[in-house]
């Protein structure tokens, strides 16, 4: 038994660390579990690509073989996006899937925790978990918040994701202490929409606020990250009221089914892919670029910065 991170970088990762640049944590259930095949594959390489072109070092994370993966090689790549029977981990499974040997994307909570061990200070994703709709019952709240509240990295995401209850997504993020910060608005986003009707608690406007912002957070020795809710560009939003029907229709098949647990939020984007004839996933390709170009310019202004 070994006492070494079971961590293993790709060949662009390592050496991005050997030098010090700016790198960008990336999810993989967004992949395995977010987005169909092919587009996922063809999504997760644009991110990447749109990471190195703003000047940082994208690292996609996933667990493999017994080791978190930090980085993944082209063909690595590709076999996930392939792959059936990935686990989705959270906190909860991540030590057991590499324990077990299990091949397992990570959620926004199991890629924090990946990033934070690989000292990776900025993660970008489509849209974080949440409180779901009628959690009163279900309790279902997603382990994101929790991670948020604890592993010290900056969240760059479209806000939560617009199936879930966003009152009581932001009410439980604030009452554990998670700067939510609103990129060039006084609103929170919705995910596939500018504007979730909710104030922000917090606006910052530039790349460099936001990263002397985190800086902050660690002088004054505050655990836990912060959350960049970045609306989605104006060219590729989807009006809410628009959306909003189908958004109920899934929720109401969900409850009908039974669905539960790991299975409520893939359930619910396949739905509303069907349901909006595709658009919703045109979209969410948008917003995870448009977040990852962020994310990078984050991470740059981090690493270019004193404290
Ligand atoms: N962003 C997307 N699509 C996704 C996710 C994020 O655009 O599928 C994933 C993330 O991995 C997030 C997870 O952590 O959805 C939330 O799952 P749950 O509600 O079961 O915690
Ligand atoms: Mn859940």
């Amino acid at each position: 038994m070994s006492d070494a991170l079971p961590l293993a970088f790709s060949l662009e990762v390592s050496t991005a660390r050997a030098e010090g640049r700016p790198i960008v944590a990336l999810e993989s259930t967004i992949i395995t579990h977010g987005m169909p095949y092919p587009q996922n594959i063809e999504t997760a390489r644009m991110v990447e690509d749109d990471v190195r072109a703003a000047g940082a070092v994208p690292a996609t994370i996933a667990v493999m073989n017994g080791r978190i993966h930090v980085g993944l090689e082209a063909d690595e790549l590709d076999a996930l996006a392939q792959a059936k029977d990935v686990m989705k981990l959270s906190r909860a499974d991540i030590a057991v899937a590499l324990a077990t040997g299990r091949t397992g994307a990570t959620t926004v909570s199991g890629t924090m925790i990946a990033a934070a061990l690989a000292r990776i200070q900025v993660f970008a994703t489509g849209g974080i978990g949440g409180v779901h709709h009628g959690a009163g019952e279900s309790f279902d709240i997603s382990a994101d918040l929790g991670e948020l509240a604890r592993t010290p990295v900056c969240v760059v995401a479209a806000g939560a994701k617009a199936i879930l209850d966003l009152e009581k997504t932001y009410e439980v993020l604030e009452t554990n202490g998670v700067p939510v910060i609103a990129v060039g608005q006084d609103t929170l986003p919705a995910f596939w929409s500018r504007d979730s009707g909710l104030a922000a608690p917090l606006r910052l406007d530039t790349a460099e606020q936001i990263a002397a912002g985190f800086k902050m957070r660690r002088r004054l020795g505050l655990s836990g990250g912060q959350l960049i809710a970045n609306p989605i560009p104006e060219a590729d939003e989807i009006p809410a009221e628009w959306l909003r029907p189908h958004i109920e229709t899934a929720l109401a098949e969900a409850s009908q089914k039974g669905i539960a647990h790991k299975d409520v939020t893939p359930f619910l984007l396949d739905r509303i892919f069907t349901l909006t004839e595709g658009r919703s996933l045109t979209s969410n390709i948008a917003l995870v670029r448009n977040n990852a170009r962020l994310a990078a310019a984050i991470a740059c202004a981090l690493v270019e910065g004193t404290d």
